[in-house]
């Protein structure tokens, strides 16, 4: 497993955060997602079928706007 840390603009309640994991957690290879509102900090893991581009991508795709 390896790990991704990225943070995303418009996390900004715990319904985002549910919207965050939700999203990511569809994604074939995501094991696990954390996220922390207060720093926007979402942290992923998951494995070799997911990279950061992934990540990135479908933050954006769920509204959100991750820092490259
Ligand atoms: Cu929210």
């Amino acid at each position: 497993m390896e790990t991704t840390t990225l943070t995303a603009g418009g996390i900004v309640c715990g319904g985002c955060a549910n919207s965050v994991k939700k999203a990511l957690l569809a994604v074939p290879g995501v094991a696990d997602v954390a996220v922390e509102v207060a720093t926007q900090r979402v942290t992923v893991t998951h494995d070799e079928r997911v990279d950061r581009a992934t990540v990135v991508g479908t933050l954006t795709k769920a509204g959100f706007t991750p820092a490259s």
